[in-house]
Formats: C-alpha cells, sequence, structure tokens
C-alpha cells in the first residue's frame, strides 16, 4: 500500500446545547478531521481535542501543528504498512496523544478498508451491538438535570453520568435518587475538581449506589486518588491521569481505581487503547468508553473499540442526534432500540462521511503528499 495524500480540515460544528463540565463550558465543536489516502481508498480520524488546554494540555491548534511537522511528515516517508508500525512510527514524540491518536485511527480506517474488514473485527471486538449512556453536564439548576436524565431514561440510555463540581455534587445525586430511584445506572464524574481536603464530602456520596465516580482529585494524580479509594466504598474510575498502557498499570497496582475510562484520544490511539483493555482485563478491571463530544467519525471509532469483550459498562457514546442538527456520517449513528448502537461490519468504520456536511463546516484545509 502507498500512502499518497493525507488531508486536515478544520470543522466547526455548532453543538445542539451547552454543556458544562467543571472545567469550562461549550456549544461550538472545533476539531481537525483527517483523511488518509492510499490505493483507491480514505480512511478518516477524528481529533478529539478541544479549542482550549481545559481537560489536557492539548488545542485543536496544537494537534494541527503537531500534525502537520512530525507526524504527517513521518507517516508520508516511513509509509508504513500495519497500526502497529504507525505506533513505533510515533512513539519517539513524547505525549501529543489526541494528534496520534487523529493520524493513527485514519490510518487504522484505511487499512481496515484495504483488507475488507470492519475496524471492530479488526481490533479483536466480538459484539453487534453495545449497551450505551449518556453523559449529563452540569445545568443552572438541580430540576435542568433532573429533566435531562428523565428524558435520556425514556431512550433507554443505559448508564446516567452527570457532572459534579464542588457546590453542585451531593444535592444533584440525591436529586436522582430520590425522582427516579435506587436502580438507575448512575455515576458522577468530577474531572478533577476536588482534593482530599474534600474527603468527607466525596465520602458522603457512598451512600447513593453510584457505580463509580470518575476523576475526583487532580488531572495528574494517581497517589492521591489511591488513598481516597481506601476509603471510599464507591468504586474510582480514572480518566484524566491515564494516558499510557504503563500508567493503567501502575494505577491498578497502587489501587487509585477500580474502572477506567479509555478514551481513544487520551491514550494516543486505538493501539494502545486495545493494549489498556487487555491489561485490564487481565486484572479484572472493567473498562468503558469516555466520550469528547465527537462527531460522527470519531464517534464510530468509539463504537468499534467498545466491541471489545472487557467494555462491560455502557460508555458516554450517546446517539449522535442528541448533539448534532446533521452529523458528518452516513447515515447519522442513532440507536437501534432502546440504549443501543449497532456496531457495523462494512469495512472500517463502517459509516460513509456526509460530504456535504463537512463542506458546510470546514473553515480551513490543508493536503499533504510524499
Ligand atoms: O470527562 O468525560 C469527560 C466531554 C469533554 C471533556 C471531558 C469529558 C466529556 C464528557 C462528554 O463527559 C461525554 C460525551 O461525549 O457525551
Ligand atoms: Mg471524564
Amino acid at each position: 500500500m502507498k500512502i499518497e495524500r493525507v488531508e486536515l480540515q478544520r470543522l466547526n460544528m455548532p453543538m445542539r446545547f451547552r454543556f458544562e463540565t467543571s472545567f469550562g463550558s461549550t456549544q461550538m465543536k472545533d476539531f481537525i478531521l483527517v483523511s488518509v489516502y492510499g490505493d483507491g481508498v480514505v480512511g478518516y480520524g477524528e481529533s478529539v481535542a478541544m479549542p482550549d488546554p481545559l481537560y489536557n494540555e492539548e488545542t485543536t491548534d496544537t494537534v494541527w501543528g503537531i500534525l502537520e511537522q512530525f507526524l504527517i511528515p513521518r507517516l508520508l516517508s516511513a509509509q508504513p504498512q500495519t497500526p502497529d508500525e504507525v505506533r513505533e512510527l510515533f512513539a519517539p514524540i513524547r505525549r501529543n496523544n489526541m494528534a496520534k491518536s487523529a493520524l493513527e485511527g485514519a490510518f487504522w480506517d484505511l487499512y481496515c478498508k484495504q483488507k475488507g474488514i470492519s475496524l471492530a473485527k479488526a481490533l479483536g471486538g466480538d459484539k453487534t451491538e453495545i449497551d450505551v449512556g449518556i453523559s449529563i453536564g452540569i445545568e443552572p439548576s438541580v430540576d435542568d438535570v433532573l429533566e435531562k436524565v428523565g428524558l435520556a431514561l425514556e431512550q433507554g440510555y443505559k448508564k446516567i453520568k452527570v457532572k459534579i463540581k464542588p457546590g453542585f455534587d451531593v444535592k444533584v445525586v440525591e436529586g436522582i435518587r430520590k425522582r427516579f430511584g435506587d436502580d438507575v445506572p448512575l455515576m458522577a464524574d468530577a474531572n478533577s475538581a476536588y482534593t482530599l481536603a474534600h474527603i468527607d464530602l466525596l465520602k458522603e456520596l457512598d451512600q447513593y449506589g453510584l457505580i463509580m465516580v470518575e476523576q475526583p482529585l487532580a488531572h495528574d494524580d494517581i497517589i492521591d486518588h489511591a488513598k481516597l479509594q481506601a476509603e471510599m466504598s464507591t468504586p474510582i474510575c480514572l480518566d484524566e491521569s491515564i494516558h499510557t498502557v504503563e500508567d493503567a498499570r501502575k494505577a491498578i497496582e497502587l489501587g487509585s481505581c477500580k474502572i477506567i475510562n479509555i478514551k481513544i484520544g487520551r491514550v494516543g490511539g486505538l493501539a494502545e487503547a486495545k493494549e489498556m483493555h487487555d491489561l485490564c482485563q487481565a486484572h479484572g478491571i472493567p473498562v468503558w468508553c469516555g466520550g469528547m463530544l465527537e462527531a460522527g467519525v470519531g464517534r464510530a471509532h468509539n463504537v468499534a473499540i467498545t466491541s471489545l469483550p472487557n467494555f462491560t459498562i455502557p460508555g458516554d457514546t450517546a446517539a449522535a442526534s442528541r448533539y448534532w442538527d446533521e452529523d458528518i456520517t452516513t447515515p447519522s449513528i442513532e440507536l437501534i432500540a432502546p440504549g443501543k448502537l449497532a456496531v457495523p461490519d462494512g469495512p472500517g468504520i463502517g459509516y460513509e462521511l456526509n460530504h456535504q456536511a463537512v463542506g458546510k463546516y470546514v473553515i480551513r484545509s490543508s493536503n499533504f503528499r510524499p
């Protein structure tokens, strides 16, 4: 196979709602779509970096720069033939995981399309459909959250995740339990908004039977999380703190968490995500696929990785129409039954690009050739 061209397109896509976390709020999806062309087919990847470095250190601009200056030139000159070769090629470049993942993901899609196999199969996935959950942001009031939870339950979402921050935590969880009962599969995501000084408050959450609390402490911590986990009965799940398989190994060894949220972008690509999945499986640590408000291409990659067997907890991969008036794939990624998405069996990600939608949202593009 010869890689003939890589195209970067920056898209600005308005979201159907404002999404707020403990670190900030957004209503415009600003991201990079990567297309890799070779032997008459094209593979697609999507960067999940946000415009501001608030979730992690990468931004839409840094991803563009790292791709343009380092990753694309390496890919075009080395002409790797397998995803493993791409991973090796990118390994000497420190971090910049979302940039690596966007291009690696596009290569995986191209590779699978050339082989005529689905991305899910190539990764070792065996499911034909997946259970999915929904992530509900911080809202102006608890009642606003309750209204969104009610709508999500009507659509059959299999897990409800609510964002919390100091001053908007116990009352949210308590409100959901009071209104919807103890059987709702519920979890809370703090996006690093607490410290060990909040330990009594965090322990109060134990009485609500949450499936987990996600990343309560610092974005770069696994030590204090181990101390907290020893004091809390609710399982801790790590998101921001885990960037590599090695990070996961250390967190498991220290007892910093009992569950891991795998985001393909945060860990630098599908190969790393698969290996992290395997390591967690060997240690009896369940995983789930976290969302980054992906457009259709990123969402399709999330569906494929979730087809692996140790993704036993429903992730954040809600239906595309929750986020977008018109997404960038055809068909749009929608529920096939309450709380369920299909795992496509067509080549690669199994969805076509909606070129007309891409044309509507693109604000900048560049092409690169060997
Ligand atoms: O922490 O999981 C997170 C979105 C942006 C940044 C971080 C997170 C999130 C979400 C969104 O929770 C989940 C989704 O894609 O719906
Ligand atoms: Mg999170």
